[in-house]
């Protein structure tokens, strides 16, 4: 029978259950990867796993996010994350060595393989034809430690890119245009797979600007197969010996398919404050903009910093907008350096930032008030910038380069000699800022900053619970609105009594003290809740501030996850308008939880305040019922080894 591409990956890695979409799978993990940011937790669970070393093909460590080093917290999580990776077999990234996705995708990246990243856009890997799946910390510590990754087998998409993008048109615009088709919840539940032959004019990095945005569908994960760009990419690498050829059969069969002609894309953007409000420059028309950021795991490969360069030589930006370059990597860095170009953009009057996130999770580089932002990232979620009322535009490096000139958004087709720019035939290949595990790690000492404090553990879930409506929320809620990131609230990732203060502070600032004086409570959202970052503190922060249950129309992937994984009950709706009916302060009961959770999907609450009763689905699987009955995936996994 001829199989598509992801049902062959899936094929060779599957330890558990049927490849049905809708029905739950394990597969085999071949490699991990952490950032920083989410890294000490996942390791603080894996060491309480109390395994001596990874037992992946691969595991890397990246520190990337928590690099401005406004206190003492950044620097020591870096050593703990360091010292933990020379005792557990890990490859560390020091800080300065580039963004986790485009290193790995340099570095590490192979067709065929499974990755498992505790970080959203994990599926940047998918350029080099890998399946490559982001995750909550807990669920990568637990492939760290040889355990499956459990999912729902996903329905497959074919994407069928026909013809060849014009000048001035990029991967940017390709993947606005499929978000503006199916939208940020598009994806959930899905495999985005292109084929057809638009695949063979775009370059790997191109390929990864368009699996990475994928996360921003809701997407399980995007492939491209691995063809003869691919192995040019990693020929260019020096790493050809990992390349292998993987394609879809032909007549392969797809759950749905969507056709794009690439020839027939414009330059567009992504308006505030969704990714997936997508329009073409033309239609915005030249607003004024403020500030311009070029980087990011989506934009940032040596080709995109390379036209950006061409575009601005010989240029100076405008006076009122302000230009910042993050480069992805410490290769495309270096590159840049060695042949010249960033000296066209230092020129130009770009200033440059270290190759990490920066501005993209907030760390620094805010807008002004009310200010106009373009930039090459992925998300332009309310907030996220670190200035509550900025209205930031997502679009490809040659809309932010032509705005950086201009000062207004603006078609780069006006800016007339599109600047061809080739992939090199060799990267400049440097790993001496990763670290090799230590060969005696007996005598790896661990380093724990006092900003690292215990791993606080959820309870077995009760089986009757009364609980207060803490929060009604509306759709597409973020993880960003649940857990905020930004310079203040990012070192605090490893310290959870101190971060959990700021759990929903952007929507409702009494949030946690709420919280905290109830003892416990339930969350009321709409459609789509826990869109966006994998970070599993907004269900860890959430836990610890006595959160037992989330009631939403529905949920995404990641977020879900990650609520099981910390003992929190994740619950739909069985009557859609019964969400109308809760409000915050109405008090649930729920009695027979165990029994409700054990036998089918279902479950009863009565609203004391309304007298009303309300039917909630929780669609959990005998396992994930089991985890969150243990009080979450450690004390399950724990249980587990007790029997
Ligand atoms: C993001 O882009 O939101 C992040 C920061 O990379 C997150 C991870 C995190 O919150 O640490 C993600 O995308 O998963
Ligand atoms: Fe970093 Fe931004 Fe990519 Fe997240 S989306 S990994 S913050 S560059």
């Amino acid at each position: 029978m001829s199989k598509n591409l992801t049902y062959k990956i899936i094929e060779d890695h599957l330890v558990a259950g049927k490849m049905v979409p809708g029905e739950e799978i394990a597969i085999k993990i071949d490699q991990t990867l952490t950032q920083d940011a989410t890294g000490t937790m996942a390791y603080l669970q894996f060491e309480a796993m109390g395994v001596p070393r990874v037992k992946t093909e691969l595991s890397v460590s990246y520190v990337d996010h928590n690099t401005l080093q406004t206190g003492f917290e950044n620097a020591d999580d870096h050593l703990f994350l360091q010292s933990i990776a020379a005792k557990y077999g890990i490859y560390f990234s020091r800080p300065g060595n580039g963004i986790c996705h485009q290193v790995h995708l340099e570095r590490f990246g192979r067709p065929g393989a499974t990755l498992l990243g505790s970080d959203s856009h994990t599926p940047t890997g998918g350029g080099l034809g890998m399946l490559a799946i982001g995750a909550g910390g807990l669920d990568v510590a637990a492939a760290m430690g040889g355990g499956p990754f459990h999912l729902t087998m996903p329905k497959v998409v074919d994407i069928r890119l026909s013809g060849k993008l014009n000048p001035w048109v990029s991967a940017k615009d390709i993947i606005l245009e499929v978000l503006r088709r199916l939208s940020v919840k598009g994806g959930v539940g899905k495999i985005l797979e292109y084929g057809g032959p638009g695949v063979s004019t775009l370059s790997v990095p191109e390929r990864a600007t368009i699996t990475n945005m994928g996360a921003e569908l809701g997407a399980t994960s995007s492939l491209f197969p691995s063809d003869a760009v691919t192995r040019a990419f990693l020929r260019a690498q020096g790493r050809e010996a990992v390349w292998q050829s993987l394609e879809a059969d032909s007549g392969a069969a797809y759950d749905e398919v969507i056709d794009i002609d690439l020839s027939a894309l414009e330059p567009m953007a992504a308006q505030p404050h969704s990714p997936d409000n997508v329009a073409r420059i033309k239609e915005i028309g030249p607003i004024k903009v403020n500030q311009v950021a070029i980087g990011s795991c989506t934009n940032s490969s040596y080709t995109d910093l390379m036209r950006v360069a061409a575009i601005l030589k010989g240029k100076t930006v405008h006076p009122e907008t302000s230009l910042v370059i993050s480069p992805g990597s410490r290769q495309v860095f270096a590159m840049l350096a060695n042949n010249g170009a960033l000296a066209d953009l230092i020129s130009a009057g770009a200033r440059i930032l270290e190759t990490s996130c920066g501005p993209c999770i907030g760390m620094g580089q805010s807008p002004c008030s009310a200010g106009v932002a373009v930039r090459t990232f992925n998300r332009n979620f309310e907030g996220r910038s670190g200035t509550a009322d900025a209205r930031v535009y997502l679009a490809s490096p040659e809309v932010a380069a032509a705005a950086a000139l201009t000062g207004v958004l603006t078609d780069p087709r006006e800016l007339g000699q599109y600047p061809e720019v080739s992939q090199p035939g060799e990267f400049l290949t440097d790993d001496s800022m990763i670290l090799s595990p230590s060969p005696e790690p007996d005598k790896a000492e661990i380093r724990r900053g006092p900003n690292i404090k215990p791993l606080p553990v959820p309870k077995p879930m009760a089986d009757g619970l009364e609980l207060p409506v803490l929060l009604k929320t509306g759709d597409n809620i973020t993880t960003d609105h649940i857990m905020p990131a930004g310079s203040k609230i990012l070192p605090l990732r490893s310290n959870i009594p101190a971060i959990s203060r700021y759990v929903f502070s952007s929507v409702d600032p009494d949030f946690s003290d709420r919280a905290l004086a109830a003892g416990s409570g339930v969350i009321v959202g709409g459609l789509n809740y826990g869109q966006g970052s994998s970070r599993e503190h907004a269900a860890l922060a959430p836990m610890y501030l006595g959160v037992k249950a989330v009631i939403a129309k529905s949920f995404a992937r990641i977020h879900r996850a990650n609520l099981i994984n910390f003992g929190i009950l994740p619950l739909t709706f069985e009557h859609e308008e019964d969400y109308e009916s809760l409000q915050q302060g109405d008090i649930l009961q729920f009695t027979g939880v165990v029994h409700g959770l054990m036998s089918g999907g279902s479950l009863t609450a009565i609203n004391k305040t309304s007298g009303r009763e309300l039917r909630l689905v929780h669609n959990l699987s005998p396992r994930e019922a089991a985890v969150i009955l243990a009080g979450g995936l450690l004390n399950y996994t724990k249980q587990c080894e007790l029997l």
